[in-house]
């Protein structure tokens, strides 16, 4: 059964009255200025510059990641497994130049660490593990070949000529 509002009379006749102004015609609307469209198309190309440049922004890779040796793996690295390596397996460095920086691009752990027993009197460095994504990073300020391998995966091995 639906229901039914009971209104008392003296309302009724506000809900009348109320109705009777809301029917009341509008005043005509002033005219719209006619848009320019050279304007919504100025706007809508300063809108897409500014979305690019954010997106171009954005995908640029952040100066700190810039790698010079990337380290690869396979996720298991089992002894003697070719496909952890680094890469280029040598590298020409400055001496007093930018660092050099690994990054792993691999799965599991690796170390950068020098080869002592090689590189004779030169300096030398041990990195603590870097993880997936991570870099370590070295300032040669001393000329001379630099054998250096992983400590994890000591048949990993790569060279860096500082000059
Ligand atoms: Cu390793």
């Amino acid at each position: 059964m639906p229901k039914t509002t009971f209104i008392p009379k003296a309302r009724q006749a506000r809900v009348i009255q109320v109705k009777k102004m809301e029917t009341t015609p509008k005043p005509p609307e002033a005219p719209k200025s006619k848009s320019n469209p050279w304007k919504l198309i100025a706007i809508v190309v300063v809108i897409l510059i500014v979305v690019g440049v954010a997106a171009y922004i954005l995908t640029l890779p952040p100066p700190s990641t810039a790698a010079n040796v990337h380290i690869q793996d396979d996720a298991a690295c089992s002894p003697n497994d070719a496909s952890c390596l680094f890469s280029p397996a040598s590298y020409n460095a400055t001496v007093n130049g930018s660092g050099v920086v690994w990054k792993n691009d691999g799965t599991i752990n690796h170390t950068v660490a020098t080869n002592a027993t090689q590189n004779g009197s030169l300096p030398t460095f041990t990195s603590s593990n870097i993880g997936h994504g991570q870099t370590y990073s070295f300032s040669f300020t001393a000329a001379g070949t630099y054998h250096y391998y992983c400590t994890i995966h000591p048949w990993m091995k790569g060279i860096v000529i500082a000059k």
